[in-house]
């Protein structure tokens, strides 16, 4: 059988489907790219200098590992002179990164990180790409996008997306109308189809957490995860399987696949702090996917697509996967 191409698949979504702008075309292959090369450059690792920390720190005051830093501009670079974007904003930057002046402007504005669960990077474990791509609104000539046009609700999301850089490097992308996976075949340096309108497998009994912050977690989530280890000798009388892998991609592409549910839950770690993850670039792409699949995403109370955002690094509780298990770990009334 002849496999699609991600080109292919986007030219039949503008040609036939009529539901793909050029410019968002053209977008999503310049993200498709980018991560490609960024593939490239993780798969060398020591051999290519690569591996480590900076002595730098970014906006979140985490140490910024070289690879962050790297694949951060490998995305700015890419991006910015094909006329598709106006803006762009990244885990890694304090704030947004306007086209310059001598390319032309575009439509969208996109949102990444660069490089999810960083720190498996140097132990050779699972790392990611993140993005999301909204409407930029529209402006009267020469007038600058600005960072609050980026806080539009998920809801506002044209199309998000991930790159797994595991044992296979995968694309997973969604347009709104479904979500696709595509493998990268280095041989050919392109992005193969290789699973469609894909959907959550329900009522698996495996959940994702840290384990380690247990001791912060809600009355609702401390109950939810000791029910599941409690497994065939506690009221469920079913066990359960955990898995964390200290990559939100890996993760969430694992419930993709084969169902379960995802948690990095708000915690009481520190005053003011409403959980680990991003909700611009992490949350909101993420939650999309997830839905457009079948599944569920909340906050713990509310539906992570309609948070309106207050900033561009803003965290959010996150609670996503098979409807019914996060439904049992927050309550009816979070969707
Ligand atoms: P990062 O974007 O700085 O790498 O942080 C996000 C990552 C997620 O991918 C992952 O789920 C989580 O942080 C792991 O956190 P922890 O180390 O607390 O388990
Ligand atoms: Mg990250």
């Amino acid at each position: 059988m002849k496999r699609k191409t991600l080109t292919q698949f986007l030219i039949e979504q503008q040609r036939e489907a009529g539901t793909l702008q050029p410019q968002l075309r053209l977008l999503i292959e310049v993200v498709a790219r980018s991560c490609k090369a960024i593939s490239h450059s993780i798969s060398k690792g020591a051999l290519g200098d690569v591996l480590g920390s900076l002595d730098s720190e970014n906006v979140q005051g985490e140490v910024q590992k070289k690879l962050d830093v790297i694949a951060n501009e490998m995305l700015l670079e890419a991006n910015e002179w094909g006329g598709h974007l106006a803006a762009m904003a990244s885990e890694e930057m304090e704030t947004i990164h306007l086209v310059p002046n001598r390319y032309p402007q575009g439509e969208y504005l996109l949102l990444f990180d660069p490089i999810d669960g960083s720190s498996n990077i140097d132990v050779d474990l699972s790392v990611g790409t993140i993005f999301s791509v909204l409407r930029a609104p529209k402006r009267v000539e020469a007038q600058d996008v600005t960072e609050a046009d980026f806080l539009q609700k998920g809801e506002c999301q044209v199309a998000a997306g991930y790159a797994v850089y595991g044992p296979q490097t995968i694309l997973v992308l969604t347009l709104g109308a479904g979500v696709h996976e595509f493998t990268l075949d280095r041989e050919v340096g392109s992005w193969v189809m290789t699973d469609t309108n894909m959907m959550i497998p329900m009522g698996k009994r495996e959940f994702a957490i840290n384990m380690s912050n247990a001791r912060q977690w809600s009355p609702e989530v401390t109950r939810f995860i000791n029910d599941r280890i409690a497994g065939d000798a506690g009221d469920l009388g079913v066990d359960y399987n955990m898995r964390w892998t200290g990559s939100m991609v890996a993760d969430v592409h694992r419930i993709l696949k084969r169902g379960g549910v995802f948690l990095y839950p708000r915690d009481a770690r520190k005053a003011g702090k409403v959980g680990k993850l991003r909700l611009m670039y992490e949350g909101n792409p993420m939650a999309m996917l997830i839905e457009q699949a079948g599944g569920a995403a909340t906050d713990g109370e509310t539906r992570i697509m309609i948070i309106e955002p207050s900033a561009l690094h803003q965290r959010v509780g996150v609670i996503m996967g098979d409807p019914t298990e996060v439904e049992a770990a927050t309550g009816p009334n979070s969707n």
